[in-house]
C-alpha cells in the first residue's frame, strides 16, 4: 500500500471510530506513519530526504512540482472516499498556498515539524506535528459528509 494511503486510512479510522466530543488518540496511527516514513530505520530522526520521499510519489509527471490534482489523485488511489481529507493534507503541505508542492513547501514543512529548530525532526516532534494535523483536519473536515 502506498505510504500516503496509510495516513489517509488513519484519518478515516480515527474519524469513524472517534466519538463526538471525545478526544481521539492518534498515537497508533502516527506510530504507523512514523514506521512507514522512517525509511532508514534509524528510529531517531525524520530527515529532509525522507520527507521528500514521502511526497514525491505524487509527482506523477516527474516535473519537480506536485499539483493539487496530482496529489489528490495519487493519495486517493487506494482510498477513493478520502478526497476531502487529501485536499486538507495538501493545504497543510502547501505552505505558500500556490497550489503546487515544491521544494520551498517541503522546506517550510520541515521547519514547522522541527519545533525546537535544531535542524532535526525527532520522534516526539514528528508525533506532535502529526497529532496536531490530524486533530485539526478531523475538526475541520470531520463531519458526516467527509467519508460519504
Ligand atoms: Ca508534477
Ligand atoms: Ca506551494
Ligand atoms: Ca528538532
Amino acid at each position: 500500500m502506498a505510504r500516503s494511503s496509510i495516513l489517509l486510512l488513519a484519518l478515516a479510522n480515527s474519524h469513524s471510530h472517534g466519538h463526538h466530543g471525545h478526544a481521539v488518540d492518534y498515537t497508533h496511527y502516527v506510530d504507523e506513519l512514523w514506521t512507514n516514513v522512517n525509511y532508514d530505520h534509524d528510529t531517531l530522526h525524520f530527515t529532509t530526504v525522507e520527507l521528500h520521499d514521502f511526497l514525491v510519489f505524487a509527482d506523477t509527471n516527474k516535473d519537480g512540482s506536485i499539483t493539487r490534482h496530482e496529489y489528490v489523485t495519487a493519495a486517493t488511489k487506494d482510498a477513493p472516499d478520502l478526497t476531502a481529507f487529501s485536499h486538507g493534507l495538501f493545504d497543510t503541505f502547501d505552505a505558500n498556498n500556490d497550489h503546487h508542492l515544491t521544494l520551498d513547501d517541503t522546506t517550510a514543512l520541515y521547519d514547522r515539524m522541527d519545533s525546537d529548530g535544531d535542524g532535526f525532526i525527532t520522534k516526539p516532534e514528528f508525533y506532535t506535528f502529526w497529532t496536531n494535523v490530524l486533530t485539526s483536519l478531523a475538526h475541520t473536515h470531520g463531519n458526516g459528509n467527509l467519508l460519504g
